[in-house]
């Protein structure tokens, strides 16, 4: 029980007392509830530390994607105004910087008690940065309440003890390392490893020194631990209990072949950065290849059409779901928040039909997002920094499908005068997270468009 990370292990009174201390900083920096502060690092017991100094501060925390790069981070900085971005990487950003290493140096003389904070489970918690269709980031604010209720449901659900040995490899900026990794595992008082991240090149390593029950992973994780060794799958699959897939759709196959290999169904459930999670196949029960199975309890879901009449069984319509789990909104934004609403209940442009014995499967999005190894991409985000390019006179990124990524973006440009677009990937490169730079640049005379003058994305890269 507890925490084991890069070989050193804390107790849940030690994580306690860390995280009260830190706080004891926060405050005596003039941190006070409400205020955000900002977090860009990689996985690692400081960020466990300052999440829960957050809490119990009634803090907003602010995580930020640690592939972002200045200009992506500039955006979220100013719109989440912090009273300080928390890194110990060299940034050139207009706020105050704090290093994890002073704050630690400064929480060494603090008192060990809990700061006497009163909080209602409404507050937010934190802000989950997501870029929604329009191009520009929102923050989705997530309440305490949020949090609970999601965690609560994933542990009756799925299970979840103390005598579970839970492997966690997903970053802790995500709903899914954050709501349901880091959450789990508090709540449930079970003994964690943290890794700094997913390797697939250690993974059959670290799983056989620890011997987790229990882990968390992206697609792309399934397909990478496919690759291990068969002697090395059977005996994992031998003392895992359950692993999870979400954050982008598992393909069938893959959940055949690991079935194969490990001797486990992979259990698929689906979420967002707005609501945590939905909808989950079954612990007990059939964890039917392709769905997601069904609301988790306590949340209601409904397929609706454009006209918002609801759908026949089988026919696809977009998912909208009511529950304690869905977010207070986007930060400083009403109306997107109001937009993202309709009659209580939340929009989540995502299009499913729901079988007749009522398993839900995930059909496509209503907007052009690309996942990309579990990460969100928004094609007009990288569009609009193409297009900053003096010879790019129209750009239009579209999703490839790969084998282990999911998806990969792919861009079509039109160019003003002819350059190697190798120059293109290079400034992708230094400017975008490296999720986000396209694989392929393909150069066209123009984009396809209707008679009304629309881009036709469906005729780019299929
Ligand atoms: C990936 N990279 C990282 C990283 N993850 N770098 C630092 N820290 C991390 N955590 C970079 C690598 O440096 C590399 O960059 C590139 O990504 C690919 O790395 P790889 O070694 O080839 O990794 P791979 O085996 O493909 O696995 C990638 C991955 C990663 C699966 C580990 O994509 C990942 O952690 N995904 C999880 C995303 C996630 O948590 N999503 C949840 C969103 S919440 P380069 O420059 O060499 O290319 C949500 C709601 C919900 O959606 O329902 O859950």
């Amino acid at each position: 029980m507890g925490l084991e990370f890069q070989g050193r292990e804390f107790t849940f009174g030690e994580i306690e007392v860390r995280s009260n201390r830190l706080a004891h900083v926060l405050a005596a920096r003039g941190v006070v509830t409400g205020d955000r502060l900002c977090v860009y690092l990689v996985n690692c017991v400081e960020m466990i530390d300052l999440y829960l100094a957050c809490v119990k501060l009634g803090v907003i925390f602010v995580p930020i994607n640690i592939l972002y790069r200045e200009r992506e981070m500039a955006h979220i900085l100013s719109d989440a105004q912090p009273q300080a971005l928390i890194t110990d990487a060299e940034l050139a950003v207009t706020v105050s910087i704090w290093h994890p290493a002073v704050l630690s140096a400064e929480a060494a003389t603090m008192p060990d008690s809990r700061p006497a904070v009163a909080l209602d489970g409404d507050a937010p918690a934190g802000i989950i940065y997501t870029s929604g269709t329009t191009g520009t980031s929102k923050g989705a604010v997530l309440t305490h309440n949020n949090f609970a209720a999601n965690t609560v449901n994933l542990l009756a659900c799925w299970e979840i003890r103390d005598a579970d040995r839970f492997l966690l490899a997903l970053p802790l900026f995500h709903v899914h390392g954050l709501g349901n990794g880091l959450h789990c595992w508090l709540a449930s008082g079970c003994r964690m490893r943290l890794l700094e991240r997913f390797e697939h090149q250690t993974a059959a390593e670290v799983f056989l020194d620890f011997r987790p029950t229990l882990f968390f992973g992206v697609p792309t994780v399934y397909v990478r631990l496919l690759g291990l060794e068969p002697a090395a799958a059977r005996e994992l699959g031998g003392f895992m209990r359950l692993f999870v897939s979400g954050s982008a759709p598992l393909p069938a196959q893959v959940f055949d072949d690991f079935h194969a290999l490990f001797g486990h169904r992979i259990l698929e459930r689906y979420g967002m950065s707005e609501t945590i999670m939905n909808i989950s196949n079954p612990y007990w029960g059939e964890r039917r290849a392709g769905t997601i199975g069904f609301p988790l309890p306590g949340i209601s879901a409904k397929l609706l059409s454009p006209s918002f009449e609801p759908v026949a069984p089988g026919e696809t319509g977009e998912v909208y779901l009511k529950g304690p789990n869905i977010f207070a909104g986007y930060w400083r934004r009403s109306e997107a928040t109001q937009d993202a609403f309709v009659d209580g209940w939340f929009r989540t442009g995502d299009l499913a039909t729901i079988s007749s014995d009522g398993y839900y499967t995930l059909c496509g999005r209503k907007s052009d997002l690309i996942i990309s190894g579990g990460f969100n991409i928004y094609p007009r985000e990288i569009e609009e920094f193409l297009q900053e390019h003096p010879a790019v006179v129209e750009a239009a990124v579209v999703a490839r499908q790969d084998k282990m990524r999911g998806e990969v973006p792919v861009a079509y440009v039109v160019l003003e005068f002819l350059i190697d677009t190798a120059v293109l990937g290079e400034l992708c490169r230094e400017k975008l997270a490296s999720f986000k730079v396209p694989r392929e640049f393909v150069v066209v005379e123009k984009l396809p468009r209707n008679a009304m003058g629309k881009l036709q994305k469906n005729l780019l890269g299929k």
